[in-house]
């Protein structure tokens, strides 16, 4: 047997995954990726034999370390475990995940943290961009407990806000990777966007289904997976990212008119299992595309005034709220939210 791998597990946002440092990892990316699908225990639809939670959400991992880039505390890769398939991705990013990676990298001494608050500079190598998280340390220690909550997530925990810059076209190219706020696939007005993540916005009426049902009741709806799923390959390489058979992204978000006060409602496929809430990016790149005017979010949407915009995208267990920055031309140019985490081991993985 052997000595095991140090690791700690984290819930990061509404997400949970194994959080390393790179250096505690194989530098062989087969070796690495045959060593974490052995850690999660997949593939198998239990992960009975590994750590993994048998979700998407719950088969994650972040590798993290000091970075040597000009203002930048540490580099943080994200890796995408699937829960079914040996497959291990970093073609996506993952800013639920990046909720922990702060705390988690005070907590291994890659930053100081200050007395109060510290500010932790995080390049997310999956995509090129980076973040700014700011962790809660009273005494020069990380602290998990507070009163912050966030849906999905019982109780409350510590705050983590988040900001992003520069997202658009993290792994796209561009915002709009056709040039255009609407295309049709299949007969359907979609959204094809990325600011942050890659998403497909598609209005729940054009698939016959309200677009308030719960995540059992999509999951189980597999005519509605045949027809996202058709959509997603066809537009892969429209949106530069290629065949995207074996890729998560890009995610595929249904929208209906807010339901409870909101901007959006949502409910979004990650890709073949419906989220219980909605991705960190995705929730930047499905409010971003509330703006635009022709798209099919705009005209479901309730859109307030102003270049500071705090929208709210409601999705299956609340809403998460994307604080919007813009430019004088109506661009997106920041984007913050809200997130909590909180460590939950911290040993070795075997
Ligand atoms: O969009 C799930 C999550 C995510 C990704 C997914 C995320 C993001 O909720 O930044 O956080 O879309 O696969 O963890």
């Amino acid at each position: 047997m052997s000595d095991g791998t140090r690791c700690m597990w984290m819930r990061g946002g509404t997400s949970k995954g194994g959080y390393f440092l790179a250096e505690d990892l194989p530098d062989d990316v087969a070796e690495r990726d045959a060593l974490l699908l052995r850690i999660m225990g997949s593939p198998d639809d239990r992960q009975i034999d590994g750590m993994g939670g048998a979700d998407p959400l719950t088969s994650k991992v972040a590798v993290v370390k000091k970075s040597e880039r000009e203002g930048i505390d540490v580099d943080y890769l994200f890796l995408q475990v699937f829960v079914d398939k040996a497959i291990v991705t970093d073609a996506q990013n993952c800013g639920n995940i990046l909720s922990g990676v702060g705390p988690f990298a005070i907590e291994r001494g890659l930053v100081e943290a200050s007395d109060g608050q510290t500010e932790v500079s995080i390049y997310m190598e999956n995509t090129g961009q980076s973040a700014i998280a700011t962790v809660e340390t009273p005494g020069g220690n990380v602290s998990y407990s507070g009163d912050a909550s966030i849906d999905g997530v019982p109780g409350t925990s510590a705050p983590v806000p988040l900001a992003f810059q520069d997202t658009a076209g993290s792994s796209c190219g561009a915002l709009l990777p056709t040039g255009n706020a609407v295309d049709v696939v299949d007969g359907i007005s979609v959204t094809l966007i990325d600011n942050g993540m890659p998403v497909v916005v598609l209005a729940a009426s054009d698939f016959g289904i309200t677009g308030y049902e719960d995540r059992d009741t999509l999951d189980g709806d597999t005519e509605l997976k045949e027809r996202l799923e058709a959509i997603r390959l066809q537009v892969g390489p429209m949106m530069n990212l290629g065949d995207v058979s074996e890729k998560s992204t890009p995610k595929m978000t249904l929208v209906a008119p807010p339901k409870n006060g909101g901007t959006i409602t949502t409910r979004t496929f990650i890709p073949h299992r419906c989220h219980a809430s909605i991705g960190v990016l995705g929730a930047v790149s499905v409010a971003t595309a509330c703006l635009l005017e022709d798209g099919p979010a705009a005209k479901l949407a309730d859109i307030p005034a102003g270049n500071r915009k705090e929208l709210l995208i409601e999705h299956p267990t609340g809403a998460t709220t994307t604080i919007l920055d813009l430019d004088g031309d109506g661009s997106v140019k920041r984007a913050a939210m809200l997130r909590t985490a909180r460590k939950l081991f911290d040993g070795f993985v075997f």
